[in-house]
């Protein structure tokens, strides 16, 4: 495989002005016919040759004008096609054939079930027919589906409906026109046997758009919150960015079989089930929200994305960085602001550090790749929203608004690029962006250590920062620039937040942002009346790595006192990794310990005060993750780390136990089930409470869990009831675990979304023999080697959530997770590739796994029909 570099950027020597798509649906031979006008591209370098882009396809005909073309004109590679002699203007007319149902791949024209439908981003489109496939060149679309009436009644592609059509042998056809010049990965078509869930939304200029959901007819009674959500989409997008929706008709579909979560087509978005489909009876909160956020993503690609495009994939931050921001600001709005950002923060240090920890590290904007779609990184979306996040924190929310509007005012219709981001948000604000471009240019997490020094005499505080950035594939450390970094600040006395005043401002406030940008920098806080602890980086408000040698009754004085929720909550995260590490030192040297007692004192704080909001609670007084723990030190001390957050979690368990069971009645609701901030807030702090009270459950406590998990009107509470079940290793429970597992899959087993989540808890199930239950489980009915969220279920969660037993001491969770990453190689290349997670972070364990580690890799690495996805991976990681 060959890689692909960002500074070799050409321009197309061609575009494709008007594209019109015919299909002839068939599952072993469906023939795409295009009929693509194209004209010489002004502004490349001309070219008496077209070369077009193709993959696995059946070349039947091509001509040029009136033209047939045959074999001496053209010539046909592996990945390509090329007409050796063009003019500046002509109409290219290509026939393929395809064959979607044995595609595999789920990239290009797939079968899901009895529905055909289409993935085309990145680049899908090529495995439709012969196509200029890069996101510079924009077409209009014209597309005619012709399918059998009664297997596919309903017809569907981009844009609006223009024509239907009854023809011979029982066979109908529907053309669509999309009036928006769009990319080919933009391009979608679904047929099938499908129902519409309908609504409609008037746009803030009185325009009617139509809203259909689609889905298989057993899914009607799961689509209401996703409607909602769009609707509350559509609004808030209006509202805070000033964009209104510009087609008659949105569509959404819903579909099985999905690579990913879903798919912002032009006007017609595809969805995985598991991110489009919610009912209380057979969601969770987590999933509910899930929904929310994934329907808001796609519909807000709609202009961050489509209206706006990107000018070749080295930019698929730009879309997706900024669209992710704008999703997670769309949620904190419809919930709770803190707890959607202590997820946020969770999920960047936990699982986008260890990327930038890792051999795949990359820039928001890498400079070269030889799979694209390796890089639907969680640091092209989350680490790309936290970089559009400061520039909301540099410029304030106006300025920020105004960039944007600028943004989208002066590339629409475009394929835009980072820098054209970059340069409206400099000129609307006037200020300078070039050294915060290194976000952008330089991976790794930036590490900053700062230090306070109080002088009473003076009453000044000095905080001095010190900020590098670790060596990386891409380059060393030391040859890295300091970032521009915003920290936002405040101090903490021992009544609350003291006014702060810095030399460069007059007016006193309780919180700044100050601006790093040197390798070490003071800044002097003046008239400060008593010592403070400083509160720094609230809000998360950039995506490092912070350390300031706080006591531990500082961090204390932060949770009680601090007006962020976010920071309170961190402050108490970091007392927790401190008790977990002085319990594994203690079993390093086979030591007594006790539970640190401030921690246990802001336990009981938390459960005693009912002042509190719940899901603050419910997030203080859950355990830092075995991955978030796994991050802090290496190498990884897997077996460690288990042991002693579990001993934290049984003694916390233990010494609140009267409090754990007074704050679960407490959460106990009789109102009919609502998705709403409150009630979510309650049922997670009632989950967290179960968990605690079931580390060793009285009879009373085993009554009221199984009671929970019986009589619950939703599946939030049904299935914390079957994961506190199945994660107690009391005797007392033991037959409880197995009827609860066994009730539950008898209950949901034509429910396929609910299935997962019994599959996954079970493979998430830590305790010893996992591996052979997860083996039973690959052979279980209920399991589909095809279906992506099968896999995702059971091989994904038993790999990255089950660590003592994916790194078993003897490589077996090795070996199997290499087993299932070369049948997938030729399967499903995109899930294969994203399985290889685990083992390319082989360097952060000890010698011995990482010898185990490696040896599967290499295994992997000599199979000789390598995908480019898996190559890749394997290659950067050994
Ligand atoms: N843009 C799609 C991702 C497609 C990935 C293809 N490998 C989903 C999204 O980010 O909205
Ligand atoms: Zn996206």
């Amino acid at each position: 495989p060959t890689t692909i570099y960002l500074k070799d950027y050409l321009p197309p020597a061609f575009l494709i002005e008007k594209t019109h798509l015919t299909f002839q649906l068939d599952p072993e031979k469906t023939t795409v016919t295009s009929v693509l006008q194209c004209v010489a591209n002004p502004k490349a370098a001309p070219s008496q040759s077209l070369t077009l882009h193709g993959q696995d396809l059946k070349l039947v005909r091509l001509q040029l004008n009136n033209k047939a073309l045959t074999a001496a004109d053209y010539c046909v590679e592996e990945e390509s096609l090329t007409i050796h002699a063009v003019p500046d203007a002509f109409t290219l007319t290509c026939v393929t054939e395809i064959s979607p149902a044995t595609n595999s791949s789920l990239e290009g024209l797939y079968k899901s079930r009895t529905m055909y439908c289409t993935q085309c981003e990145a680049e899908g489109f090529r495995k439709i027919t012969y196509y200029l496939d890069r996101p510079d060149v924009l077409s209009e679309f014209t597309t005619t589906v012709i399918g059998d009436k009664q297997q596919f009644p309903v017809l569907l592609s981009n844009g609006n409906l223009v024509a239907s059509e009854q023809l011979e042998n029982g066979f109908h056809s529907a053309t669509w026109h999309d009036p928006f010049k769009k990319p080919a990965y933009l391009f979608a078509l679904v047929a099938g046997d499908l129902q519409v869930v309908e609504d409609n939304f008037i746009t803030c200029s009185g325009r009617n758009v139509v809203l259909k959901i689609f889905v298989e007819p057993k899914d009607l009674d799961k689509c209401e919150h996703a409607m909602a959500s769009l609707k509350n989409a559509m609004k808030w997008d209006e509202e805070v960015y000033g964009r209104e929706y510009d087609l008659d008709i949105f569509m959404i579909v819903a579909v099985d079989d999905f690579n990913m979560g879903a798919m912002e087509n032009k006007g017609l978005n595809i969805f995985n089930t598991s991110c489009v489909l919610a009912n209380p009876k057979t969601t969770t909160d987590a999933g509910f929200a899930r929904v929310e956020g994934v329907v808001a993503h796609e519909y807000f690609h709609n202009w961050s994305g489509n209206r706006v495009t990107c000018r070749d994939w080295f930019q698929l931050s730009l879309k997706e960085g900024f669209t992710v921001f704008r999703d997670e600001e769309f949620s904190s709005d419809m919930g709770s602001r803190t707890v959607k950002r202590v997820e946020d923060v969770n999920v960047m240090r936990t699982l986008q550090f260890a990327e930038d920890g890792g051999p795949m590290a990359h820039p928001v904007q890498p400079a070269s790749f030889m799979e694209i779609s390796n890089f639907y990184t969680l640091t092209i979306y989350e680490k790309g929203a936290e970089v559009v996040r400061m520039y909301h924190t540099l410029l304030g929310p106006e300025l920020f608004r105004q960039g944007s509007d600028l943004y989208f005012e002066r590339h629409d219709g475009e394929a835009a690029t980072i820098e054209d981001f970059t340069a409206a948000m400099a000129e609307v604000s006037g200020r300078d962006f070039s050294q915060f471009k290194y976000w952008y240019s330089q991976a790794g997490t930036p590490v900053v250590k700062a230090e306070g020094d109080y002088c009473a005499q003076a009453k000044t505080f000095s905080l001095t920062f010190e900020q590098y950035c670790p060596d990386t594939p891409e380059a060393k450390g030391s040859d890295k620039k300091p970032y521009h970094i915003p920290v936002n600040v405040s101090l903490l006395g021992k009544a609350g937040l003291l006014p702060l005043t810095l030399d460069s401002q007059a007016q006193p406030q309780t919180e700044v942002v100050l601006e790093l940008t040197e390798a070490q920098q003071t800044f002097v806080f003046n008239d400060v009346q008593e010592e403070p602890v400083p509160s720094l980086f609230r809000g998360f408000s950039a995506p490092v790595k912070s350390a300031y040698p706080y006591k531990k009754a500082d961090l204390l004085r932060i949770t009680t006192q601090d007006s962020d929720g976010f920071a309170r909550f961190d402050a108490m995260q970091q007392l927790a990794v401190v008790a977990i590490f002085d319990v594994m030192a203690a079993l390093r040297k086979q030591e007594e310990w006790q539970l640190e007692p401030l921690l246990l004192n802001a336990v009981k704080e938390l459960l005693t005060n009912e002042a509190l909001d719940p899901a603050m609670v419910a997030l203080m007084c859950t355990l830092p993750s075995q991955a978030y723990m796994s991050g802090l030190a290496t190498p990884i001390e897997v077996e460690l780390i288990h042991q002693a957050r579990n001993a934290v979690k049984a003694a916390i368990a233990e010494q609140c136990f009267d409090l754990w069971l007074a704050v679960y009645n407490r959460c106990l609701s009789t109102k009919a089930y609502a998705f709403n901030a409150n009630d979510v807030a309650l049922r997670s702090l009632k989950k967290v409470a179960l968990e605690y009270l079931m580390v060793k459950p009285t009879e009373e406590v085993l009554a009221l869990c199984v009671k929970q998990f019986n009589n619950a009107d939703n599946m939030t509470d049904e299935s914390a009831a079957m994961s506190a079940l199945v994660d107690c290793t009391a005797p007392l429970a033991a037959k409880e675990r197995v009827d609860a597992l066994a009730q539950f899959y008898e209950r949901w087993k034509d429910e396929a979304l609910v299935v997962n989540l019994w599959l996954s808890v079970q493979a998430a199930d830590s305790t010893p023999g996992a591996l052979k239950r997860v083996e039973a489980l690959l052979k279980h009915p209920a399991y589909d080697s095809a279906n992506p969220n099968k896999i995702r279920s059971v091989v994904s969660v038993f790999c990255n959530q089950n660590a003592v037993n994916f790194h078993a001491i003897d490589g077996s969770g090795y070996v199997f997770l290499a087993d299932q990453i070369l049948v997938l190689n030729k399967q499903n290349p995109q899930i294969a590739s994203r399985l290889l997670g685990p083992l390319t972070k082989w360097q952060k364990y000890d010698v011995n796994r990482q010898g185990l580690m490696r040896e599967q890799l290499l295994r992997i690495q000599s199979e000789p029909a390598l995908s480019k996805d898996v190559y890749e991976v394997v290659a950067k990681s050994l």
